[in-house]
């Protein structure tokens, strides 16, 4: 792809069109068409708008401009999350704390992914890192729809406070687009209800900050987040929300009954502001994901473009009160 992008030249202004099993790179002196990534032919998984944006961000880091945008087909758009799971968030003693990582469609209790060995696995409590890596044992994830490739670990909990966990996936090959995800993603656990690292950066190279207290969410309250790139705020990021609809059982390593279902509008988006920040309302308990598509600093990873995710997972309970 990207000798046909560098052959264009900078300055250069280009028009990026998605179609059915590809995208096609056109400069608007008219002079036709010519093929940037070929997908694999067949069902295009996802939406177009992470396929529009990572060539955007691969144009851009070559220093092409863009001049529009023009979606001729539509694709069904349902989102691509990272799971970091853990069956408890808030807990009142010392224990160890199984972990579920998983590649999914969380929220249409869809399609699973294969991953592969994860680049790092941590978690942080009170500041002190904790390294999980080599707790992960590699696992057989049954879905709705397949089985793939999942991990899972163990968070030992000792000390009071928050535990941030955070997961470097590797990059993950979406054949049908011609691209690789990689989703850094980070889910909050709390021991006896002292708070300590929650709002804190882990300096992620793409990263949201909570702005409400993860562990702790009430259903009909406004969750509030900030997207950040290399720490700095990333203005008009598109956030996917989902819902883990079919939560896991967590020994037969499969999705349990759907309790819920994906809207008929397929996927939520919720847009950053220009300081970075974005809010949604949480309708009612359940653990919710934020995936900030496209916005981390590596765009390439083997020659194709990479879209490098964030993505955070919050715990919301009902008001019964
Ligand atoms: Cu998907």
């Amino acid at each position: 792809m990207f000798a046909a992008l560098s052959s264009y030249g900078s300055g250069r202004d280009l028009t990026f069109v998605a179609v059915g099993d590809g995208l096609l790179l056109r400069d608007t002196m008219g002079e036709g068409f010519q093929q940037a990534v070929q997908g694999a032919a067949g069902r295009a998984d996802r939406g177009r708008g992470r396929l529009a944006d990572v060539a955007r961000g691969a144009a851009k880091s070559l220093g092409l401009g863009v001049l529009g945008l023009s979606i001729l087909a539509a694709a069904p758009a349902f989102a691509h999350f990272q799971l970091l799971y853990s069956p408890r968030t808030n807990l009142s003693a010392p224990q160890e704390i199984p972990l579920k990582l998983v590649f999914w469609h969380p929220y249409s209790n869809g399609p699973a992914m294969d991953m592969g060995a994860p680049r790092a696995l941590f978690a942080v409590n009170r500041g002190e890192k904790i390294d999980l890596i080599d707790s992960l044992k590699p696992i057989v994830f049954e879905g709705a729809e397949n089985s793939a490739a999942a991990y899972e670990a163990v968070l030992p909990v000792r000390r009071v406070g928050d535990y941030v966990l955070a997961l470097e996936p590797a990059p993950y090959l979406e054949e049908s687009e011609g691209i690789y995800i990689q989703q850094i993603t980070k889910t909050y656990l709390n021991h006896g209800q002292l708070p300590t690292d929650w709002s804190q950066p882990l300096g992620l190279p793409a990263e949201i900050l909570p702005l409400v207290k993860p562990t702790n969410v009430l259903a009909g309250s406004t969750f509030r987040g900030r997207v950040m790139s290399e720490g700095e705020p990333v203005s008009g990021a598109e956030i996917e929300v989902e819902l883990i609809a079919a939560p896991l059982d967590m020994k037969a390593n499969k999705a349990g009954p759907a309790l819920r279902s994906e809207p008929p509008g397929g996927a939520i988006v919720v847009l950053s502001d220009e300081a970075g920040y974005f809010s949604f309302g949480i309708p009612h308990a359940g653990t919710w994901g934020f995936a900030a598509l496209n916005v981390g600093p590596q765009k390439f990873y083997n020659n194709k473009p990479l879209s490098q995710d964030a993505v955070i997972w919050i715990t919301a309970y009902d008001a019964n009160y």
